[in-house]
């Protein structure tokens, strides 16, 4: 192994994480931004994600297999690597508070932390074939780590972090066990690579105090794929995202793909296991957005309304607007309950930063209003293409979720 996939390796073992310069080419980049371009439909700077999008568009695949990303992963992961069929598209994404990608539903702790019989090795890699301006943020130590103050991570916005934002970040790390966040700032062509449970995010980074700072990417474009080792946790990620994550919307891959992974060592055994379909387990264990109540919480951000918005969005992609309709209604929730929160403080008239908390519920107004126009547009879509029992449930759930004015449309269902 050379030196520099030693580094790799300690640095994934003891920190959590490693990134590599200058994985990718200029002419790589350019063919990848184009395609994620292509795929999302990206005409100027909308912010969209597509997951299992890389499955789907065989122009992808190449990066599944890339030959010096492989070897790279074998030496921190193990020659066992196998290929999670985890993956998605960004387009100016930018996931700006604290989370963990898996998370234990019941405890702050990260999902087998402490399994020395079977560890967890499950790696998360992000290609930057345009970073955008954009930093990757993480806590090392987080995957290993019990984190008793979560509560101070889990939904915070790295803009509002006081581990960046204020003398004695250090201090509050180390009390909590880990180090104090680090950022990497990519270039194009280059590749983070984390602990699925490693906590993160994606932040803008203000030029001159080098700080993250609020704004929206104008041009990032990222991949994302997870592999792990060939062991029972990697196949439960695995059936996690195929099976389980229903909000996704992970299909099958085609044979031609599950060919291409096998032929390059990288297939799962146990890939295909129908038994692995039962969710029980899964829903018991693991902290999920469409599962999630409020009671569930510090792990905030899991269930923010960006992210019902953008997966209700890729809903709406795929042609199911009563879902899309579910979601969105979850979203707006999630703003009501926020825009509550903002009025308080308000109330409290927290001086400087009173401006500040205007200003936010002035973009919040302006979403929930948005919000209500997609839904009435989604609810009309509903109507428009007919019932079946599911799809009456389903929307029946959104009404029940929203206060808004589709109460007259349940009219058409009794
Ligand atoms: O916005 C980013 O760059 C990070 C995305 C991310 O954290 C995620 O997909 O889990």
């Amino acid at each position: 192994m050379s030196t520099e996939m030693n580094t790799f390796k300690e640095q994934f073992d003891t920190k959590g994480y490693f990134y590599v310069r200058g994985v990718l080419s200029e002419e790589e980049c350019d063919l990848y931004t184009a395609a994620v371009d292509n795929r999302l439909a990206i005409h100027d700077k909308e912010d969209r994600f597509l997951p299992d999008g890389p499955n789907l568009n065989a122009e992808f695949w190449p990066l599944i297999v890339h030959e010096q990303v492989i070897e790279i992963l074998r030496s921190v992961v193990g020659p066992d690597l196998k290929y999670t069929l985890q993956g998605d598209l960004h387009a100016n994404h930018n996931a700006h508070q604290w989370h963990r990608d898996l998370a234990y539903k019941h405890s702050d702790m990260p999902i087998a932390y402490d399994d020395v019989e079977t560890p967890f090795r499950v790696v998360k890699i992000c290609f930057y074939v345009d970073p955008g301006e954009m930093a990757f943020a993480m806590v090392p130590k987080s995957a290993h780590n019990e984190m008793k103050n979560s509560k101070r991570y889990f939904g915070i916005d790295t803009y509002e972090d006081p581990y960046f934002s204020e003398a004695g970040g250090d201090d509050l790390a180390k009390a909590d066990g880990v180090d104090p966040p680090v950022l990497f700032c990519p270039r194009r062509g280059d590749m983070a690579a984390f602990d699925l449970r490693l906590l993160h995010a994606g932040c803008f980074i203000d030029p001159d105090t080098k700080l993250p700072c609020p704004a929206q990417p104008q041009s990032k474009k990222t991949i994302f794929f997870t592999y792990g080792a060939d062991n029972e946790w990697t196949r439960k990620v695995h059936y996690f995202y195929r099976f389980f994550r229903k909000d996704l919307l992970y299909s099958s891959p085609a044979p031609e793909l599950v060919a291409l992974i096998k032929q390059k060592g990288l297939l799962l055994s146990g890939f295909d296991d129908p038994q692995a379909q039962d969710p029980s387990w899964f829903d018991d264990t693991f902290l999920v957005p469409p599962y999630m109540d409020s009671n569930d919480t510090p792990y905030g951000v899991i269930g923010s309304a960006g992210w019902y918005e953008k997966v209700a969005e890729n809903f709406e992609q795929r042609g199911h607007p009563l879902s899309a309709a579910s979601c969105l209604s979850r979203a707006h929730t999630i703003v009501e309950e926020e825009m509550k929160g903002i009025d308080t403080k308000l109330n409290e008239n927290e001086g400087s930063s009173a401006a500040a908390l205007r200003e936010l519920k002035k973009k919040k107004t302006q979403f929930k209003k948005q919000m209500s126009t997609d839904l009435t547009k989604h609810g009309d879509n509903c109507v428009k293409i007919g019932w079946d029992d599911e799809a009456r449930n389903d929307f029946r759930e959104a009404v029940r979720l929203n206060p808004f004015n589709l109460k007259a449309r349940l009219k058409g269902l009794h």
